[in-house]
């Protein structure tokens, strides 16, 4: 059976159980939220290490920016410069949408006000004076920057030296994939211990608005497509937006069904340079790092979710908590893994950096892998106009005549 469905099914039963405890919700709390709670407890151990390592290596993974010169900046620039307007978009959506207004669960609201520094203070704080202290307290920017800086600076060394921190980093990541992938698969009990409690103790009104997160993530990901890739592509590379969706599709839908960049990524490269002709050198320097550090659509189902989940514990985010939480997803989506689930994950360190209570995480869960397969196609769709971008303005792609404006 396939882990969405198996997910579902928790899902389901922990909205039975949930509903058949409605207005009795003390026996779910000793009997079935430990369940969730040490699902919580699971992603909370690898956050760190994961974020660390994946970051390491995904920053390192952009070569040595001087000797990538042009492609490498021009390609960085265009990944971080789309996600944030992705997470801005979410952000947007979920103030529009409101789509945990009403909710006001409670639990979550002394935690928020405790996290609450001024925006000269935020973006001061980004920069760790002591790293370890970052590390060891789950400092998520500062545990980001450090990495940032390590992974670049790796990237200066000569080969002999860098080489064995590189590949310790990258042993470590590969560990974190494969022990994340482990964390899903326990995800259908997971969710059946996060939602129970939460139906139990709140009704079923509570799913309601679940719809609306979907909604909104699915909304978002069409517009940033719209507003942002087509007339990327129709100004830097001259081509037609119809064709680029249309040649852009066989790698889209591949996406939308796996739920993997990585595991779409071998016919993102195909049709990059079948369908838009562009050349082999772009199209496997841009694809797989894109498929590694650049998730627009991630960024912006996390802009839209904690939002939600504010909205749902009734808390009002500040100014500099939303800067934050650009930041913390723009940066982060370096170190999402292009795996099924991975933003999830990553959600976790954006509730964290502005102290949203991870327990919003039930309210996600059960339907996280609707919302991993669009963002998943939004992140393909992404990484495709990067590399017809930067093709274009290196001269490395031939236009046929029919798909040029
Ligand atoms: N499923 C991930 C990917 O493959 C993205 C995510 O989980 O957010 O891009």
């Amino acid at each position: 059976m396939k882990l969405t469905t198996k997910i579902f099914l928790g899902l389901i039963a922990g909205i039975i159980v949930g509903l058949f405890f409605t207005g009795n919700p003390e026996v779910i709390k000793t009997y079935v939220s430990p369940i969730g709670t040490l699902f919580l407890n699971l992603i909370k151990m690898i956050i760190v290490p994961l974020v660390f390592s994946s970051l390491i290596v995904g920053a390192a993974s952009t070569g040595d920016i001087k000797s990538l010169g042009r492609i490498g900046g021009k390609t960085m620039v265009y990944f971080l410069g789309t996600t944030a307007v992705a997470i801005v978009i979410g952000l947007v959506l979920g103030v529009v949408i409101k789509p945990g207004a009403g909710l006001i669960i409670p639990a979550g609201i002394e935690a928020a006000q405790q996290a609450a520094p001024s925006l000269t203070d935020t973006l001061l704080n980004i920069v760790p004076a002591n790293p370890l202290k970052g590390l060891v307290e789950g400092n998520m920017l500062q545990i980001i920057t450090f990495a940032l800086f390590l992974g670049i600076g790796l990237t200066s060394l000569p080969d002999d030296k860098g080489k064995p921190f590189l590949n310790f980093f990258d042993s470590l990541a590969e560990i974190m994939y494969k022990i994340t992938a482990f964390i899903m698969e326990l995800a259908p009990f997971g969710v059946f211990g996060l939602i129970a409690p939460v139906v139990a103790s709140n009704g079923p009104a509570v799913l309601l608005p679940l719809i609306k997160v979907i909604a909104a993530v699915y909304i978002g990901c069409v517009l940033h497509a719209l507003i942002v890739y087509a007339p990327a592509v129709r100004a830097f590379a001259k081509i037609n937006p119809m064709a680029f969706f249309k040649g852009v599709a066989p790698a889209a839908i591949t996406a939308y069904t796996t739920s993997s960049s990585s595991g779409t990524l071998p016919i993102t490269i195909r049709s990059v340079k079948e369908n838009f002709h562009v050349s082999d050198k772009i199209a496997s320097f841009v694809l797989p790092l894109g498929a590694t550090v650049n998730m627009d659509g991630t960024a912006l189902y996390q802009g839209v979710c904690a939002l939600f989940i504010a909205q749902a514990y009734g808390i009002t985010l500040t100014m500099p908590q939303l800067v934050t939480i650009i930041l913390t997803a723009t940066l982060g989506s370096i170190g999402t893994a292009g795996v099924p689930g991975a933003g999830m994950i990553m959600l976790t360190v954006v509730l964290n950096s502005v102290g949203l209570p991870l327990e919003g995480i039930a309210l996600i869960a059960g339907i996280d892998r609707v919302l991993d397969m669009a963002r998943t196609c939004i992140n393909v769709v992404g990484d495709t106009s990067a590399a017809l971008v930067v093709a274009a303005s290196e001269n490395e792609i031939e236009i046929p005549k029919a798909e040029t404006v």
